[in-house]
């Protein structure tokens, strides 16, 4: 064999090589056809590889585990269904700022265009779920698209990135270490923020009486949370988070005021409607958070950084913006902020808090949602990282759970995904072995991607699922109720017996009927080695309050004399 031969490499040697040179050690996807040629030089990587049941999962799976790692999440499909099947998991994704890289294979280059047996087009389905995607029509370009790849999907505002492979790059061979270096020459990324815009945000918070530092989901992306906490610290400001944001600021502390927006806390909505300042911090302004625009913070100057000018003044016209990364512009911020005392404005919002903490009946006889998420949190020390379906079960778990640290709280934000949060468990565990993972779920959500708990079962990954089972697509519920005169339609199904699919499934599985039963189930349920699955039947009407109606001013919440009547 001539030297020249002997140094090349497949297409698909080149993608397992160039994967493992990003720090790839785990990685999540689904076989077919045209992925062969890549499973085939899988099979002896030193990558863990975890196959789900259906490609939306294992796309869920990746996400999360670049949600609770920090990593990119690396998940792999065949074409045409396998791809088809991984739309919903780059939404989520998307909208949620995560960064993944999913390669796709694709039939040969040849039959491209010809409706060819398992062909779609799969770079023009993903074109708009995902923040980058390319087909690769040359094996001299792969390795250099891989690291590109990589690059885009974790730099910048990170999101899902796609590789479209033929089948056909995957077997031809290119000489070894083919060229890696990046050629993106449109693609920058505005990291430090400017002095001149960080000194005047600065500024106009030391003459601040009544600032709001509105915390999102970039402050985690960027691992500033150690200097948001110094930041807010320092200049003494109270801290609202949203869904996503969750876990950047200690819940516990007194200057928390927990998540703002549609049910979000009324404290946090009172403070942004009656705050001279606000500071938003990698968050994007989105409708949950803002509801009517045309009155959201109508007394405040708005200081907004983030790491994406075209999010700057895309729903709120923003005052003083500052593009970069969060953790660059809080080390600089920080120097520059003075500490303030604002006696009259914490006094406010403490009598705020006093007056509506989030609160739900103690003294039902039935098992309130809400005491099954105080008691999980209690029993866990609010140190559990807790995925969610969507519906009530994930805002429930937003009030209720009272969140510490980073990477914490892993919940489908943007898209609103149900199905998330089993697949989300798994991918969390996966990527934190000792930690305790628990899904807090809907029965419907549940229901989208139970499948899954196969998965769980065959790594034997020790993850909780609690199924706040109120029998209906809860949230839809509370909207009929609340705005179609009680019409239920289409929002009830037949659930399965969910303790015998866990154990049918390989996982243990608990029914729990009874309120005093509940501490006991979850004690149970923390102790278990095994996918532990536990049906909660909980009150079957149950709401989520506060809410804003769709449409209305953040301030005009519906619910608070409800709650204030279980004080
Ligand atoms: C994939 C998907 N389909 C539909 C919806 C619309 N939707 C939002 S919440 C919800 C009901 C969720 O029911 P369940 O999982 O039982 O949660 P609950 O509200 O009862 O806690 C529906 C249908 C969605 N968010 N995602
Ligand atoms: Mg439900």
């Amino acid at each position: 064999m001539s030297k020249k031969t002997s140094n090349q490499k497949t297409g698909a040697q080149i993608v397992v090589d160039t994967l493992i040179k990003q720090g790839v050690d785990t990685m999540f996807g689904y076989s077919g056809g045209v992925v062969l040629p890549l499973f085939d030089k899988l099979y002896d990587a030193p990558i863990n590889f975890i196959v789900p049941r259906h490609e939306q999962g294992g796309c869920h799976m990746a996400d999360a585990y670049a949600r609770a790692s920090g990593k990119v999440g690396v998940i792999v499909a065949t074409s045409g269904p396998g791809a088809c099947n991984l739309v919903t998991g780059l939404a989520t994704a998307m909208m949620d700022s995560v960064p993944m890289v999913a390669i796709t294979g694709q039939v040969r280059t040849e039959l491209i265009g010809n409706d060819a047996f398992q062909e779609a087009d799969t770079t023009g389905i993903t074109r708009p779920v995902t923040k980058y995607n390319c087909i690769v029509k040359d094996v001299k370009d792969l390795a250099r698209n891989i690291h590109e790849a990589f690059h885009i999907a974790s730099t910048g505002r990170p999101g899902p990135v796609l590789i479209d492979l033929p089948v056909d790059i995957s077997v031809a061979k290119y000489a070894a270490d083919g060229p890696s270096e990046m050629r993106l020459p449109g693609y920058r990324v505005w990291a430090k923020g400017h002095a001149r815009q960080i000194t005047s945000a600065a500024k106009a918070i030391n003459k601040s009486q009544r600032p709001v530092l509105y915390v999102g989901g970039g402050v985690i992306s960027a691992n500033a949370t150690k200097e948001l906490r110094a930041f807010a610290e320092k200049a003494n400001l109270p801290v609202t988070m949203t869904l996503l944001g969750l876990g950047s600021y200690d819940q516990r502390k007194p200057e928390s005021l927990d998540m703002l927006g549609m049910h979000g806390s009324a404290y946090a909505n009172y403070a942004v409607q009656e705050c001279d300042l606000l500071i938003a911090i990698g968050a994007r302004f989105d409708d949950r958070v803002t509801g009517k625009l045309a009155t959201f913070a109508p007394h405040a100057k708005i200081i907004h950084v983030d790491i994406d000018p075209a999010s700057i003044s895309k729903n709120v016209r923003v005052d003083i913006p500052v593009v970069g990364d969060a953790k660059e512009i809080l080390k600089a911020l920080v120097t520059e902020v003075e500490h303030q005392e604002r006696k009259p404005w914490f006094k406010k919002i403490a009598e705020w808090k006093k007056k509506f903490p989030f609160r739900y009946d103690q003294n039902s006889s039935t098992i309130k949602p809400q005491y099954v998420i105080e008691e999980i949190c209690r029993q866990t020390k609010n140190e559990a990282i807790i995925t969610t379906g969507v519906g009530q079960n994930q805002m429930w778990a937003a009030q209720f759970y009272k969140f510490t640290k980073a990477r914490q709280f892993i919940s489908s934000g943007g898209l609103g995904t149900m199905g998330f949060g089993l697949p989300a468990a798994i991918g969390a565990q996966i990527a934190k072995p000792d930690e305790v993972v628990i899904d807090i779920d809907g029965d419907n959500s549940f229901n989208m991607t139970m499948t899954e708990l196969s998965t769980a079962v065959e790594h034997k990954l020790p993850i909780k699922v609690c199924i706040l089972n109120n029998g209906y697509m809860g949230m839809v519920r509370q909207w009929q109720e609340l705005f179609y005169g009680k019409r239920y339609s289409k929002s009830y199904l037949q659930n399965p017996r969910y303790q015998a699919i866990a154990e049918a499934l390989g996982a243990v599985g608990i029914t729990v009927e009874k309120k005093t039963d509940v501490p006991k189930a979850i004690k149970q349920m923390l102790k278990e080695k095994q996918p532990c699955v536990v049906d909660f039947r909980v009150e079957r009407e149950e709401n989520v309050w506060p809410m804003v109606p769709a449409g209305k001013s953040i301030n005009e919440m519906d619910g608070l004399d409800i709650l204030e009547s279980m004080a």
